[in-house]
């Protein structure tokens, strides 16, 4: 792993900072875009691991090292590969991902809610801790395509030591989390879906109660370090500890969830990556000497599943499903969207799909990315986070969906609404959707590590060197 402690030389001379430099904004070219995302990604190394943010986010996250691990995959194959076998490591018998797995000289301070709160009951020996609740299964689409950027006996390697795990990972979410035997899985806790505090979970968490009282004794780590306007509420909050606490004082089981948990939803998004897991596992199957066919097998069902469960027919796009009241969430978020990754997805709900994310309330066509949030609704939020504002992860999931179904020149149109965007405001978290003003931690590894992708897409370049 040379490349690994190449990296450690270079992040030893990068100031440990959360703020882009001042004044450099508006003249950026590619090749700068390029040396500024390596840059963020260095200073956001962590011994194995990538973290998202030095200062919000201060472990490794889940679904963060799959997107960190695509754009990693562009400047450095065997940084991406331990970054993601790090995350690994902290995978439970079960089969399942925790959302974050812990860095030991994090202090518990730093992060809330950290390692004791979650008090997971499994310590293994050589194992790091996480938390017991999943994010969602990003990881067998950054394993393909980091294969993709460097194949070679090496890298079949890695596709052996993680396929297995993967499998057991798509195992769990696909059985355990199966709540009603639908075919979807079920995420148990807003954290679990990665838009954490979209209003898509409103309904559903209007039956948790939010208080405040959990809080006490507590101190959130968040709103210390972001500003408060930008974060969820201290009663959504409360309603997030809540759920964690009932969740881990269950024992972190998942039997009988519709009847003992408050909050059990199918999630688009998260059912979305759930079956393009299975397709790219079918890939990694046929590399690898294994059973393509049962993972296609069940890439359709899981289509079928969320095209049956989750399609809304008056809006035009999915929508998540309380499974404990049986109803779709009336809220339009772009979670509705992703879907449009599918392969095997109905044309006509294609077609749907890209008239409503080309509408004015998601504004495709137009300069922007697509905003997380209807821009139309009466409670849109620019700046509030996954009420609104803009993503980087999510419009790259979409650009792979308009790609996957041959609409290539609105695919151009948001690769280079999402390079404007950093161009003018930098590596940030999340973006305003009026005036591209960047919100939320300022140096973000997968804003960076997906805009490396987007950049070297097409164009080649050495691994090891910038794009020009
Ligand atoms: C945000 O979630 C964490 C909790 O997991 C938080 O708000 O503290 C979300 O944006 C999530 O999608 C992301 O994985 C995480 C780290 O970037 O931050």
């Amino acid at each position: 792993m040379s490349s690994i402690s190449t990296a450690h030389t270079a992040i030893a001379s990068i100031p440990v900072t959360d703020r882009p430099p001042a004044g450099q904004l508006t003249e950026r070219t590619p090749a700068d875009l390029w040396h500024m995302a390596r840059a963020v990604l260095d200073a956001n190394w962590s011994r194995n691991h990538t973290v998202p943010s030095r200062t919000l986010y201060p472990h490794q996250w889940s679904w963060d090292a799959a997107f960190i691990a695509i754009g990693l995959a562009r400047i450095d194959p065997d940084r991406a590969w331990h970054d993601l076998r790090s995350l690994f490591l902290a995978q439970w018998p079960d089969g399942r991902v925790p959302h974050i797995v812990f860095d030991p000289d994090v202090a518990e301070r730093d992060y809330f809610p950290g390692p004791g709160f979650w008090q997971v009951p499994l310590r293994r020996p050589g194992h790091p801790d996480g938390t017991g609740i999943v994010q969602p299964p990003a990881h067998a689409l950054a394993v393909w395509e980091i294969y993709q950027r460097a194949p070679g006996p090496q890298a079949e390697a890695e596709l052996r030591w993680f396929y297995p795990r993967l499998v057991a990972a798509q195992d769990y979410l696909s059985s355990c989390r199966d709540a009603t035997g639908d075919g979807l899985a079920s995420i148990v806790h807003p954290w679990e879906s990665g838009l954490d505090n979209s209003p898509a979970w409103d309904a559903a968490l209007a039956a948790v109660p939010a208080d405040l009282g959990v809080l006490v004794g507590r101190q959130r780590h968040d709103n210390r370090v972001a500003a408060a306007a930008h974060r969820p509420t201290d009663e959504d909050y409360a309603r997030f500890v809540a759920l964690a606490l009932a969740y881990r004082d269950g024992g972190y089981r998942d039997d009988e969830l519709a009847a003992r948990h408050d909050f059990v939803v199918e999630c688009p998004t998260f059912n979305a990556l759930l079956a393009a897991a299975e397709h790219a596992l079918a890939r990694i199957a046929a590399v690898i000497g294994a059973d393509p066919a049962v993972h296609l097998d069940r890439a359709a069902r899981i289509t079928r599943a969320v095209d049956d469960q989750l399609w809304n027919p008056q809006t035009g796009m999915y929508h998540a499903r309380d499974v404990r009241t049986g109803r779709l969430s009336p809220a339009r978020c772009v979670s509705g969207l992703v879907p449009l990754i599918l392969p095997g997805l109905p044309p006509d709900r294609v077609a749907a799909l890209v008239a409503t994310a080309e509408s004015h309330r998601f504004g495709l066509s137009a300069s922007m990315p697509v905003a997380s949030y209807d821009r139309s609704a009466a409670d849109f939020d620019p700046v509030r986070y996954w009420r609104g504002p803009v993503w980087i992860n999510i419009n790259w999931l979409l650009r792979r969906g308009l790609r996957e179904h041959g609409h290539l020149d609105q695919a151009e149109t948001l690769r280079d609404a999402m390079l404007e965007l950093v161009r003018r405001s930098g590596y940030y978290e999340y973006f305003h959707p009026e005036t591209g003003d960047g919100v939320g931690s300022a140096a973000f590894s997968w804003t960076a590590a997906l805009v490396l992708d987007l950049l070297g897409e097409g164009e080649a370049p050495p691994v090891s060197g910038p794009v020009d």
